[in-house]
């Protein structure tokens, strides 16, 4: 069995498939797993998720901000905003197996010895630490409570962990530190509005990977969601896998057994401007 891990897909199902085909990923023998993201912005949401469902036990995915904003927008908490590409979900005759399957998927997966999550575990958490608010998180998205996420999860505030926050800022900042988070400082404050490639961070803020006591220095941690990084070098341990395929550029897979990459043909694929 080879793993393999995609970066943010977000609708781009043709690289992703052409990029199976390159490997010779066989799902009865191989596994997939996706860093999330993997609708919206992009061409064919509809059809990714079908294709990564149909996968069955052979995919593995961890939730990204975008998975997240579709189950929020199809359940009716939120409103979809004119950048989102997710119509084609919302009216599909099997919109609802295909949201319930997405509500069951983890935010954090440690196996194989390594870890994953969307975008990051801020460097005051412990491997330990970050696997119970991973829970936490998922068993509120799996519960009939789920609405409780769903409504309240929006929002750059609090920007850092306290543990005497109230239980929906709770959810709330354990769910920007894993999904939306690029930038914070030392003691996990966050700083949501930058975009940027590192060179171009804010002021007093580091990429979460960078401080130097990060609790997870040791583990090897394959995340997605930064597509600013363009996949660049960030640790020996660190595998950045959103390469911006939306945005025009390569998808990237990693393999797990020997950490190399691929890269789709990604010549003549431009899906969408740049943009947000
Ligand atoms: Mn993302």
């Amino acid at each position: 069995m080879t793993i393999y891990a995609v970066g943010d897909i977000q609708g781009c199902v043709e690289p992703l498939q052409q990029l199976l085909e390159k490997i010779s990923f066989d799902p009865s023998r191989d596994q997939l797993w996706s860093t999330g993201d993997i609708v919206n912005r992009g061409p064919k949401s509809l059809q990714t998720l079908r294709f990564l469902k149909n996968l069955g036990p052979s995919f593995r995915m961890v939730l990204g901000n975008h998975d997240l904003h579709l189950l929020a927008t199809a359940k009716g908490h939120r409103k979809p905003t004119p950048k989102d590409t997710l119509d084609e979900i919302y009216n599909a005759p099997d919109v609802d197996e295909l949201t319930a399957w997405l509500q069951h998927q983890p935010v954090l997966i440690h196996d194989h010895g390594y870890v994953m999550i969307h975008a990051g575990i801020p460097p005051q958490w412990s491997l330990a630490i970050a696997k119970q608010r991973a829970n936490e998180v998922e068993q509120v998205l799996r519960s009939d409570d789920s609405e409780k996420l769903f409504m309240h999860m929006y929002g750059n505030t609090p920007d850092h962990w306290q543990s005497q926050l109230p239980e929906v800022e709770r959810l709330r900042v354990i769910t920007n530190y894993f999904t939306r988070m690029r930038y914070c400082d030392a003691e996990g404050k966050l700083e949501l509005n930058c975009k940027l490639a590192p060179e171009h961070g804010p002021a007093g803020f580091k990429p979460w990977y960078s401080h130097p006591q990060r609790e997870t220095a040791e583990e090897k941690l394959i995340f997605g969601h930064w597509a600013a990084l363009e996949g660049r070098y960030c640790g020996d341990r660190l595998f950045p896998l959103d390469t911006g395929c939306v945005w025009g550029k390569c998808l990237r897979i990693l393999n797990l057994n020997d950490k190399s990459y691929v890269h789709c043909d990604c010549s003549d694929q431009n899906q969408q401007k740049p943009g947000g």
